[in-house]
Order: structure tokens, then sequence, then C-alpha cells
């Protein structure tokens, strides 16, 4: 039976290698791939349900179009000709930029770029800027230490102190949690800093559960600490960082006794945790996407990071900032988070015209052209992004709308026309990740079903329809068959000294990629120092250049009224809103529930499996409580990327808002009331 070698190209920090067995057309079996020294155990139970979802009986595999309150297959011919038609006409009535093109986070690759490249063949379109994910922290990182780079996974072994800050690795990066236990194997305490006691917080000596969106004050807490108790590392300080003097002005207000009144936890858990980041070394922190999701979140990662820089933790094996680390990503002229900025000279043919994180808003508020169509690709925006009310509402405005998707998604049944798309195993790609510093195929080992085509043949024969010459199609658009495919990618890996056949032997370490990460302290920043003080943060994003402590804007201080904070992190069987329509995830996890603490239910006169109403100005949820003690009181909690179908939706409650750095969403800043629901 054959045997390949691919990765799995979700957005997941742990991008697995896997060995796959293809049989009779069909995928037989998933293993793992030892050489990929990230993930040498291989993928998880999503990465093992793919011999279910490539097959799907659920699968798209035919063009849809809207018909009543449902959808008829059609051939592609009649599809094709339906959006040529209405495409067409949107352009002449409002010109191409009336056009918004999606893209969301549902697989990585190289090829993904074919779809700009079409637009601009079309005459230029909308696209949106910012980003849901990680760009607050990213923003923070790239001002401190010039560059989101970190020191490959399996130095985690090295460290003696670890933190994860905001981070459930043990659902959100499974491998991640091998590297701790060598760490812990070789002495390694472990802290954990998160309002839930996770399935992490299991491996830590110390945990802290801070009311959600106050981390920044204890990190100052420790700076003071660390500052007054002379364990900073002054050598360090007066050769490689920028601002240190200030830095410690700052925290002088910053007191141990004041953090842990705003942040809400024991005074000497932030004195232990001083004393650890002290006297315990090399320290790496864990800091996770989670936390970054607040209007303040920017400045917090900047509070948080700084604790490497005062006891010069940076640069060396087992210590550092394991955010994001972007050395894979070696295609693109730019790696930083400046890849989520509005351009700022705009080229009249692409429109970087709406914030990621106020879709719907934005979506709504556009003129000169208003949008009147969109095309929407990789991404489930009506559940995952803020405001799905907004979203929804701005969908069903617009004339027109085009979803590629695999799945019929809350996205795609509010299309006109869902064609379908391929999946991971049915077009040959390179992959990056940000995690570990490996470039990966991502190989074709099936044929799509018939009438499944890659996007890369959608547009051609979208192209064609809309009159465009095969010559200027095949100077944009990477295929039409395998092999030109291939030769395109060769192309992209050629300056590099790379080719597929590299590839198709194992993980290959990305050029230029460092084990360990700023080994030679030299930072890219302005000063070309570490950067505690930065003028960026005042003149890019009118803050403050030292990140002082601020308040979320939603937040038990300012207001009563939505007494609970509502968190929505990511769940261990999902890629968020995607495998959770799949039977091997259904049996893990088949609906949704909301986690209250049991005091908090008590008092609510809530108990195991009642219906509760979660609710604010923007929305309200209807779901089943379950109770946790390991969840800090005043907080609710219910993983996003459960569909508008499964009653779960999220984000019906958050408000599009951005982070104060980096065009992010701040998901998290989102205060509830919660009640027994009527009906129960
Ligand atoms: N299984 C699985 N893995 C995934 C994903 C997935 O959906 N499923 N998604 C991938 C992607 S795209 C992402 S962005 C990452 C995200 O994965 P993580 O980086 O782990 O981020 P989240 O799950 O958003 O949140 C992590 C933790 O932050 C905590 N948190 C929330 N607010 C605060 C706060 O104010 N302070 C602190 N200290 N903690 C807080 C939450 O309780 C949660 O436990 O995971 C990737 N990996
Ligand atoms: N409240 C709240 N909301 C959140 C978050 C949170 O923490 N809280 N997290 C946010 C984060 S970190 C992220 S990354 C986003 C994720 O949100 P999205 O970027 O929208 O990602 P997914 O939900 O994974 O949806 C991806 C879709 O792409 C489709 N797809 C997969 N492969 C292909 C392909 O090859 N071609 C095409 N055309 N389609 C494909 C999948 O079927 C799936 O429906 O959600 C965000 N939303
Ligand atoms: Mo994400």
């Amino acid at each position: 039976m054959p045997v390949f070698l691919t990765a799995c190209p979700r957005n997941c920090y742990s991008t697995c290698a896997m060995r796959v067995t293809v049989e009779d057309g069909r995928l037989r079996r998933i293993e793992n791939v030892s050489e990929n020294l990230a993930t040498p155990e291989g993928p998880c139970l999503k990465g093992l349900s793919y011999v279910e979802r490539a097959h799907s009986p659920d699968r798209i595999t035919h063009p849809l179009v809207r018909s009543g309150q449902g959808f008829s297959e059609v051939t592609w011919d009649e599809a094709l000709d339906r959006i040529s038609a209405s495409l067409t006409r949107i352009r002449q009535e409002h010109g191409p930029q009336a056009l918004l093109y999606y893209t969301g986070s549902g697989t990585k690759g190289l090829l993904n770029a074919c779809g700009l490249a079409f637009w601009r063949l079309f005459g230029g379109c909308t696209t949106a800027y910012g980003d849901l994910c990680w760009p607050a922290g990213l923003e923070a990182t790239r001002l401190t230490l010039g560059a989101n780079e970190h020191n490959a996974p399996w130095d985690l072994q090295n460290a003696r102190l670890v933190v994860f800050w905001g981070k459930n690795a043990a659902e959100t990066n499974v491998h991640q949690m091998a590297h701790l236990q060598a760490a812990i194997e070789n002495g390694a305490r472990v802290v954990v800093i998160d309002p839930r006691r996770t399935e992490t917080a299991q491996r830590a000596g110390l945990i802290l559960q801070p009311r959600p969106g106050t981390d920044g004050v204890i990190a100052l807490a420790v700076a003071h600490l660390l500052f007054r108790g002379n364990l900073v590392d002054r050598d360090f300080l007066a050769t490689h960082v920028l601002g240190a003097g200030a830095y410690e002005e700052m925290v002088r207000e910053y007191t141990p006794e004041r953090a842990a009144q705003i942040a809400e936890v024991p005074r000497r858990s932030i004195e232990k945790l001083a004393q650890l980041f002290g006297t315990v070394h090399p320290i790496t922190i864990v800091p996770g996407f989670g936390m970054q999701r607040f209007t303040n979140s920017g400045q917090t990662m900047r509070s948080i990071l700084a604790l490497l820089a005062l006891t010069g933790q940076i640069g060396k094996p087992g210590a550092g900032w394991m955010y994001a680390n972007l050395q894979t990503a070696v295609f693109h002229p730019v790696k930083d988070p400046i890849d989520f900025y509005p351009p700022e000279k705009p080229d009249g043919v692409v429109r970087v015209g709406i914030s990621t994180a106020r879709l719907g808003r934005d979506m709504l508020a556009l003129k000169d052209p208003a949008l009147k169509a969109a095309w929407v690709e990789r991404g489930n925006p009506i559940p995952q992004n803020p405001e799905t009310p907004l979203v929804l509402e701005a969908f069903r405005k617009l004339e027109f709308r085009v979803v590629v998707e695999e799945f019929l998604t809350d996205t795609a049944r509010e299309a006109d026309v869902v064609l379908p798309a391929k999946n991971l195993f049915e077009q040959t790609d390179v992959i990056g990740a940000y995690w570990h510093p490996y470039l990966q195929i991502r190989e074709k080992v099936l044929e799509p079903p018939p009438e499944v085509r890659p996007e890369t043949e959608i547009y051609r024969s979208l192209g064609r329809r809309l009159g465009l010459s095969e010559d200027v199609l095949a100077a944009a658009l990477p295929g039409p068959s395998d092999a030109a495919v291939e030769v395109w990618l060769e192309k992209k890996l050629e300056p590099f000294g790379l080719s597929l056949a590299d590839l198709r032997k194992g993980p290959v370490l990305a050029p230029g990629a460092r084990e360990v990460a700023f080994s030679d302290l030299r930072f890219p920043t302005p000063s070309g120092k570490i950067e505690l003080i930065s003028e960026e943060a005042r003149t890019r994003w009118g803050l403050d250049e030292l990140p002082r402590y601020t308040e979320p804007v939603e937040s038990p201080k300012r207001s009563d009224r939505y007494p609970f904070h509502f968190l929505t992190p990511n769940t261990k069987n999902r890629i968020h809103s995607q495998f959770g329509n799949l039977e091997t995830i259904r049996r893990m996890a088949p609906a949704p529930t909301a986690a209250l603490h049991p005091e908090d239910a008590a008092a609510l006169g809530v108990t195991e499996g009642t219906r509760i109403r979660i609710f604010n100005d923007r929305g309200e949820l209807f779901l089943p409580a379950v109770l946790d003690w390991g969840l800090r009181r005043r907080c609710v909690c219910v993983p996003n990327g459960w569909w508008i179908t499964d009653g779960g939706a999220v984000n019906v409650l958050s408000e599009g808002r951005e982070t104060d750095m980096g065009f992010g969403a701040a998901f998290h800043d989102n205060m509830v009331a919660v009640e027994k629901a009527a009906s129960a």
C-alpha cells in the first residue's frame, strides 16, 4: 500500500508531520513521523480523524446554488455562469472594489497566494486588515525584540523555570507537553497563570488565577520586586536593553499589594513568582494567544516579556519568549505583523479597507464603493469573527456571496453559490509553522472527488469565463496540471537551495533557522537593543512608550451591570470551527456547554445540566451548565468554534473591537450576565 509523508496544515502550533497510507483511493492509516523533533508522537485526535473527514458524507462535492431555503447541486458551468454574470454586473455598476475577498485561517500553504493574484486580474477587490488570532502579541514582541522568533520547541527541556502565561498547551499544543515533561525530568519548576485551572495547570507547582485582562499589573509588580530585591541582571541591562532606568522608575508604583488588589490574586503568589524569576534560571515564558485578546493586551504582553529582559533570559538555551516562531516564513517579504497593517499608500487596486475585528460593522459602513459581493475562502467568519449578528447582517445585505468550502458551515449556508473546496490530501503544497522551525511538504495523496477543484483551478475557470487569456492566467496562477503546480513550488524553494525532493525525505529546517533565537544578542529594533521603552508604541499606536497598566474596556471596575467575564478559549478536539461536525469528534464533545464555578452556580440556583442564559447588550446564548471548581469565580467559559446550528456560537456576545496594537480582535474583553434560563 502506498505510504506518503505529509503534514497537517491547520492553524495550530503543532503543524504535525504525518505518514499516511492510501488504499483504493481512500485514506487508511495515519502515523507519526519521528524525524520531526517537535511532533515525534504524531497527530492528535483531530489529525487521526482525517480518515473520516477526507471521505465524510457531509463533504461538499458539487457546486451548490441557493434555491429557496436550501441548495441544489449544479454543474460547474452553471455555477461559473452565475458567478461571472453577477460579478461582471457588480464590477460594471460599482467597480471591482465592491467585492470583498475574505480569507480565514483554514489551511496553511504557499498556494493560498493565488487568490489575491486572481482578484488583481479581476481589476481589484476589497480585503480586510488585521487578524483574529495573534497580532497584539506579535506586535508587542516586534516592538520589544524586533522580530518574532523563539528557541526550537525541544529546547524547552533546557529550561529550569517554565511559565505558561495564558496558554493551555495541553489542549492547544499537545506536543509541547512532551517537551515540558522532559524539562520537568531535568528538574524544571512550572508556573501556570490562567483564570482557569486548565489541564496544563496539572503540571504546575504555582498557579495564579488572575481576573481576566489584568496580567499586566502582575508582571509590573514582579518587575517591581525584581528591582527591589536586586534580582535584575544589571550587566545584561546595561549592554542589551533600552529603557531599563525609565522602567525601574515606572514600576515603583506597582507594588505587589496594589497588583494583588487589581488582579485579585494572593500577594504571596506574586512574591513567589518574583522569587522564581529572580533565582531559577534559565527561564522560558510560554505566553499564549488567549491572553492577548483584550483591549489592553499589547501592553500586557510587553510587560510580561520585559521580565525576561530584566533577568537576562534571552538568547541562550532554555531561555526566552516562546510566543511565535516565524523562522519558517522565509517566502514572504515581511515576516511580522506589518503583514496585517493596511498599506501606507493605497495601490488603487486592492482596497485594504476593513478591520477583521470589526468585520460586520465595517462591511456595513464601507462607501465609495459600498460592498455588493463577497468571496469567502478558508474561513468561517459568521461564527468566528466578533459580533456574529452584525457579520450576518452585513453578509445578508450583499447582493451576491460565494463561499469556497469543504462543509456547509454557518458562512456557507449564507452563500448564493458554494464551491466545493479541495482538502489537504488533494493538492501538493509547502507549509511552514509558527512554533517549530520546519518547512514541510503537504503532499497530494488522493484525487479529489470528480467535481471538486482546488482554488487554483477554480480561479482559472472563472478567469476564462471573465474573458482573461490563458497566458494572463498562466502567469498569475500555478497549474493547471499537478506537474505545473510542482514547478511553481520548486521555483519558490530554489532560492534557498531546496527542492520538493528534499521535503519528501522529511521535515527540513527553514533556511537560516536558529535553534536558539537571538543567540547573537542582536535585536532588529531601532536601537539594536531589547526595547522596554518603545517610541513606536506611541507613534504608531498612540500608547504609552512604557507598558503601564490600564483596565480593559469592559471591566467589573467600570460597571457591575454584566458581572461575569466571558472566556472563549480553544479546545482540544477542534480547530476553531473545524472538526466538530465529525462523528469521531462528536463522540468526545457532542454539544456545547458553559462552565461555571459551583459557588456562582449555587448563587444562581443552577446545578449541573441546568439551562442557563448568558447575555449582554449584544446578544444571548442558552446552554446547559457544567460546574468546574477549577474556574475562577465570576467567569463563564464556552470554547469558541461551535456553529450557530449547534446552538453555541460564542461571538453573538462579543463586540467588534481591536486590541490596543496590531489590529487584533479583543474577544475576551467581554462582560456578560448569567441567569437560570426561564424555560429550564
Ligand atoms: N486543539 C486546538 N489547538 C489549537 C487551536 C484549536 O482551536 N484547537 N487553535 C490554534 C490557534 S489558531 C490558536 S490562536 C491557539 C490558541 O491557543 P492558546 O494560545 O492556548 O490560546 P487560547 O486557547 O485562546 O487561550 C489560552 C488560555 O488563556 C486563558 N486566558 C483567557 N483570558 C486570560 C487572561 O486574561 N489572562 C491569562 N493569563 N489567561 C487568560 C484561557 O483561559 C485559556 O486557557 O491554539 C492553536 N492550537
Ligand atoms: N470568541 C472567540 N472567537 C474566536 C477566537 C476566540 O478565542 N474567541 N479565536 C479566534 C482565532 S485565534 C482564530 S485563528 C479564528 C479562526 O477562525 P477562521 O479563520 O474562520 O477558521 P476556522 O474556524 O478554522 O474555519 C476555517 C474554514 O476553512 C475551511 N477550509 C479548510 N481547508 C480549506 C481549503 O483548503 N480551502 C478552503 N476554501 N477552505 C478550507 C474549513 O472547512 C473551515 O470551515 O477564530 C477566532 N474566533
Ligand atoms: Mo488563532
